[in-house]
């Protein structure tokens, strides 16, 4: 059965791998399922078509038959059930990494995107200087706590799964911020997650719709 899942038609990252398909395209690839991409502009995405599929008219979705689900730790889980490589086949070790999986998307992200998000929501109010240090503080204390945490093991527990993905993705938002890189550990764990070839060929799909933009606008331009 054909998977066809969205993602944006200009991505404002530029292709730089930060919006959430990715997480989607990265297990895909890991399980070796081949996927259509439908690229929608931010317009559609508001569209009553699209709010069929995403009721909070965002990007991803993912279709396969006649199922639609949107919620990227609802999409990774159910390829991770349905296919083998992302899951451990123990239960004990199963319920493990979907808790990982939990607390990458309701524990570690939170604090990260509200930082990143605050620059855009009230970046221009005057008490913005006071605030930022507090929200880079708040991811402080997870990045603290999960750097004790994962110490010198290569995966959060045992073998690669879909937990690793997740949080490796959350953990790329810290691109640019300069958090990351005073967790030495976390910086070694984010690079072996983008060393994978799974990985690698999801972050050239990706980037491969922001350059065949960038071709037509240069196209246009001469
Ligand atoms: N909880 C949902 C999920 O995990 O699927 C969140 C989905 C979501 O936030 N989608 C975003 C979206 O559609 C794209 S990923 N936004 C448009 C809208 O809400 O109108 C978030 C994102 C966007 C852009 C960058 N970037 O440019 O760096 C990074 C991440």
């Amino acid at each position: 059965m054909t998977i066809t899942i969205t993602a944006f038609e200009r991505s404002p990252d530029g292709g730089r791998g930060l919006a959430r398909d990715m997480r989607v395209r990265w297990a895909l690839e890991e399980v070796g399922r081949p996927y259509e991409v439908r690229l929608v502009s931010f317009k559609q995405m508001k569209e009553p078509d699209h709010l069929a599929l995403h009721p909070f008219g965002q990007i991803p979705t993912y279709e396969e038959g006649d199922l639609a689900l949107f919620e990227t730790g609802a999409i990774v889980f159910h390829i991770a059930r349905h296919n083998r490589g992302l899951l451990p086949e123990d239960d004990n070790a199963r319920a493990r990494a979907i808790t990982w999986m939990f607390a990458a998307l309701n524990t570690v992200e939170p604090p990260i995107v509200e930082r990143e998000q605050s620059r855009y929501v009230v970046g221009d109010k005057p008490w913005y200087g006071e605030l930022l240090p507090v929200l880079e503080d708040r991811v402080r204390v997870r990045l603290d706590q999960l750097a004790s945490r994962l110490g010198d093991a290569q995966w959060l527990d045992g073998a690669f799964s879909a937990a690793d993905l997740i949080m490796v993705l959350v953990l790329r938002r810290l691109e640019g911020s300069g958090l990351l890189e005073e967790y030495p550990n976390l910086s070694s764990y984010v690079a072996r997650g983008e060393a994978r070839p799974a990985y690698k060929r999801a972050f050239a799909s990706q980037l491969a719709v922001a350059n065949h933009d960038r071709g037509a606008e240069d196209a246009e331009r001469q």
